[in-house]
């Protein structure tokens, strides 16, 4: 008997049942299943605005907001006409084209510390290619990472902290080779005091230290006093490049990315999801004299034959238009305030403790009666709580992210009406998981 949830969602039920026939585990990317929050995917008709429709009809407000990307709302008309046209043109030339340029020229004009960069197609290529250009650029070979900070799929960042004090890291997947781990170094983020010790210790034979500022994929972390500007001071005492994966802050928390709130300068930069504004587009890019180490300008290659891709590079450039409109960030943090604080409230009234926080678009809660500083606080957070929050808001909804080691989204499509509608769900969502 389908229980109260599965009701409502029969066809994305058969969708997902026909999907895991031939598609492994039925989805394109692993947190899609629900396999930590239960249940079944959810298969999406279509989205506009701050809602997507499920194929069952079912409406929900969308705080996943394709994991960054849609900081403009779904199916934003101008970005929409954008892509069209440039469709109407060809799908994709193999060769370069102004649209590439422009978007470039936008993208540099917003980072101070971003002279040059190269388009690539996802997050994960944009720090791949970051690391092995560190290496390459300073001849080194170890990389220095922050346990629960996400970096994409590449094996050299696939890497666990291992037992005892040195934390070398142990693969933390299937097919990554021992010795592609050993060469990660692993800290706890907000750690500096690790930092300096791994530093004093490898220091010379660190190309990199790779960092989200401010971590999305443990909650919401966002970075303690000085921490940041730690980081900056270990690299240039010991040669090493500051890389900010900026992939999910950039042009999310501010206008170019949050180097622009904390005024740090990494040596390299790597954006994805908003400047694509859903369409399969990142980048990484740093000085010219380093990014001049890249083929053709250098030894290290990194190619691709869908980089700058002119539909991707048109609804890039549709998106940042749009958010350079005057107030766009201002009012984007008014609504991650909004939610955040609504969700802090209605939380406390049902007496269930909350952490939230917030920066621009970005937003995120955690169960648990204290700040979330690092990977270990995060894994201390009530996730069973959060798969049965998930549910009910789910259920009455509001779409959050199906798993508690994510942060939320809200764009300026999200207006009065979904932002109190949602905390009111909250509220009621609240209610049901404390009883
Ligand atoms: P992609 O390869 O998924 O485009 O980007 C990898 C990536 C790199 N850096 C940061 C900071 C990221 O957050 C990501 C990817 N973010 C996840 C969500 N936390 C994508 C969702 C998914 O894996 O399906």
């Amino acid at each position: 008997m389908p229980t109260k949830t599965e009701s409502k969602r029969v066809r994305s039920a058969e969708m997902f049942q026909r999907a895991c026939a031939v598609m492994v585990g039925g989805v394109s990317s692993p947190v899609r299943a629900f396999r930590a929050v239960g249940g079944k995917p959810v298969f999406v008709d279509r989205a506009e605005g701050a809602y997507v429709y499920d194929v069952d009809g079912n409406q929900y407000v969308d705080l996943v907001g394709s994991w960054g990307p849609a900081i403009v709302g779904h199916a934003h008309p101008e970005v929409v006409r954008a892509v069209n046209e440039a469709a109407a043109k060809g799908l994709s030339f193999g060769a370069c084209c102004p649209a590439e340029t422009q978007l470039a020229e936008t993208i540099v004009e917003s980072l101070p510390s971003l002279e040059c960069l190269r388009f690539v197609n996802s997050g994960t290529e944009a720090t791949m290619s970051a690391i092995r250009l560190a290496r390459g650029a300073t001849g080194r070979s170890k990389i220095l990472k922050f346990v629960g900070c996400y970096h994409g799929h590449v094996d050299a960042l696939l890497v666990a902290a291992g037992s005892g004090a040195a934390t070398f890291g142990i693969p933390d997947s299937a097919g990554v080779p021992e010795d592609f781990a050993r060469l990660t170094l692993l800290a706890p983020f907000n750690d500096l005091g690790a930092v300096e010790k791994l530093m004093a210790e490898h220091g010379p034979d660190v190309a990199a230290i790779l960092v989200e500022p401010v971590a999305g994929n443990m909650g919401f972390v966002p970075p303690v006093e000085g921490f940041l500007e730690g980081l900056r001071a270990q690299c240039d005492q010991h040669g090493s490049l500051l890389i900010f994966d900026e992939v999910m802050t950039g042009f999310r928390t501010a206008w170019g990315g949050y180097q622009n709130i904390c005024k740090i300068r990494p040596d390299l930069t790597c954006l994805g999801k908003v400047i694509g504004g859903g369409m399969p587009v990142a980048a990484y890019g740093g000085s010219k004299s380093l990014m001049a180490q890249v083929s053709p300008l250098g030894p290290v290659y990194q190619a691709g034959t869908l980089s700058g891709n002119p539909l991707g590079m048109a609804a890039g450039i549709a998106t940042l238009e749009i958010c350079q409109e005057k107030g766009f960030y201002e009012a984007l943090d008014r609504s991650a305030k909004t939610l955040a604080h609504g969700f802090c409230e209605v939380a406390s009234e049902a007496g269930v403790p909350i952490q939230t926080g917030f920066c621009g678009g970005m937003f995120g809660f955690s169960f648990i009666d204290r700040p979330v500083r690092n990977f270990d606080d995060a894994q201390a957070c009530d996730h069973a709580l959060y798969a049965r929050f998930f549910t009910a808001m789910l259920d009455r909804g509001v779409w959050l992210p199906p798993s508690g080691y994510e942060a939320m989204f809200v764009s300026s499509a999200h207006d009065e009406t979904a932002i109190q509608r949602t905390i009111e769900v909250a509220a009621d969502s609240f209610r049901s998981v404390a009883s």
